[in-house]
């Protein structure tokens, strides 16, 4: 059964991301629970930022699994992407990201690159940066592997990466890599912008899709733009998609009014 799931950003240096919650991380999650939300996406600024114990029994309290950790802090607070033309600065991404998995497994919940894939610098030929990335991503890969958790590559649009945007590139990039645990994301809001047919690509790459972004096309809440979401989520339920379908958008027109209208749209398409 596809299950529903809130972002919660803890990070209040950028106020301005697609984040549904932002505030104390017990209040979102009661108001997740009380809104019948089946799972929280948290974006925190490091892997040590919320303390486990601390989360197990406030996910125990609420009732809520711990859906995926996100680890775009790393690049936002720190500018580490896997990408950098500096050894030292990939490094330390891989580094970043290696911890959010550890501390995400401990949940059973995976970690999302996202931002931290970077882009390919001025000057430098696409082969080095993807050849860059893939060892990262095959790095990061196996330690998903060790600890036994998905990991998740999120495509992103043009404007956020020249690396690779639509699903059909991310899965021809995993294909080509052999990697064991890497799952795709797929951000309706990306795809909007990146996809031909966003249902068709569900269709056909659902093999490879473990984690779906929940917004509509200008990064509202659901609901609040005109991405077609009865084609896709028809497309979701047919290739048996199993997984989490969280709500990555703007808290519009507030962050109570964003989660009420995510929920009211989960229900609709996933719920009848
Ligand atoms: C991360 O999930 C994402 O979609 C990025 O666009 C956030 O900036
Ligand atoms: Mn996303």
């Amino acid at each position: 059964m596809i299950k529903s799931c809130v972002t919660i950003a803890l990070v209040p240096q950028i106020k301005s991301g697609p984040w549904i919650f932002w505030n104390d991380l017990e209040k979102s999650m009661a108001k997740a629970a009380d809104l019948g939300f089946d799972a929280i996406e948290l974006f925190t600024s490091a892997a040590d930022a919320v303390d486990v114990e601390t989360l197990s029994n406030l996910l125990i309290k609420y009732n809520l699994k711990l859906a995926a950790v996100g680890t775009g802090a790393g690049k936002v607070l720190h500018g580490l992407t896997l990408t950098d033309v500096n050894q030292d600065v990939r490094a330390k991404a891989v580094s970043f990201i290696t911890d959010m998995i550890s501390f995400g497994a401990k949940f059973g919940a995976p970690a999302i690159i996202g931002s931290m894939q970077g882009n390919i610098a001025a000057g430098i030929e696409r082969n080095q940066a993807m050849d860059w990335f893939s060892e990262g991503l095959i790095t990061l890969d196996k330690h998903a592997q060790l600890n036994g958790v998905k990991l998740i590559y999120e495509p992103l649009n043009r404007y956020e990466t020249n690396l690779l945007n639509t699903i059909a590139d991310g899965a021809a990039f995993l294909t080509s890599l052999k990697t064991t645990n890497t799952i795709l994301l797929a951000d309706l809001f990306h795809m909007n912008i990146e996809e031909t047919d966003i249902a068709e690509s569900i269709n056909k790459f659902s093999t490879f899709i473990g984690h779906v972004h929940f917004a509509d096309s200008n990064r509202k809440p659901i609901g609040n733009g005109h991405t077609e979401m009865g084609k896709i989520a028809a497309a979701l339920i047919t290739s048996n998609y199993q997984g989490f379908v969280s709500a990555e958008a703007f808290p519009w027109p507030d962050e109570d009014a964003s989660a009420k209208q995510t929920m009211i749209s989960f229900k609709k398409y996933f719920r009848n």
